[in-house]
């Protein structure tokens, strides 16, 4: 397959992902999932991660895969190769396990006396793959095998913490965030 196609092929696949993170930024607020409580001296999850935040993020990531399952034939003809079409659970196993694994993020950040907002590198940039392919590969087995290659893996893995730096600095340029990452 030649680079270009496993490039292509990644970043469809992945966009019911990498989408629900920025939409939580901008739709979040309200009440923290944790509720407020504390485990020891710090919080378990902060107020960074909000119901809110993660209702609308995880609703943003399926409307997006559906979207693209509806015109991924068309493009795939524009292209000359195909691109994923979505199940629906291949959609909630990436839109969810994004949204888990910032979550899940979080929950290590204030264990290891981080506050929120502060960084992780690393983590910040790829906890959201580390939960979603694996959760995808367990809800839609079938469907992750016939996309996720070891190469279209392997440029997710490569792909994912530029376009994570990349839109998070924006973000932040434009004041929807508070720091850039
Ligand atoms: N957000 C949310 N719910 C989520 C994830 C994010 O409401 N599940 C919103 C919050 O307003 C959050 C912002 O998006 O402040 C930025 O997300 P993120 O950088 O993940 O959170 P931080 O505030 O940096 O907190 P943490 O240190 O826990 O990552
Ligand atoms: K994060
Ligand atoms: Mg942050």
């Amino acid at each position: 397959m030649a680079l270009l196609e496993t490039i292509a092929i990644a970043f469809w696949a992945m966009l019911p992902a990498y989408v629900p993170n920025n939409a939580a930024v901008l739709a979040g607020g309200g009440r923290p999932i944790d509720g407020g409580r504390t485990w020891g001296d710090r919080r378990v999850l902060g107020d960074g991660k909000t119901w809110r935040g993660t209702a609308m993020g995880t609703a943003a990531g399926l409307a997006l895969a559906a979207g693209l399952t509806f015109i991924a034939p068309d493009v795939g003809d524009v292209l000359g190769f195909d691109v994923p079409e979505f199940t629906p659970l291949a959609a909630l196993g990436l839109a969810g396990g994004a949204m888990l694994g910032d979550i899940l993020a979080s929950f290590l950040k204030r264990r290891s006396g981080r506050q929120r907002g502060a960084m992780f590198p690393g983590l910040d940039q790829l906890d959201f793959v580390v939960v979603s392919l694996p959760l995808t590969a367990l809800l839609a087995t079938d469907w992750f095998r016939a996309w996720f290659s070891l190469e279209v893996i392997l440029v997710v893995v490569v792909l994912t913490p530029i376009l994570h730096v990349t839109t998070n600095v924006i973000a932040y340029k434009l004041g929807l965030k508070n720091e850039p990452w």
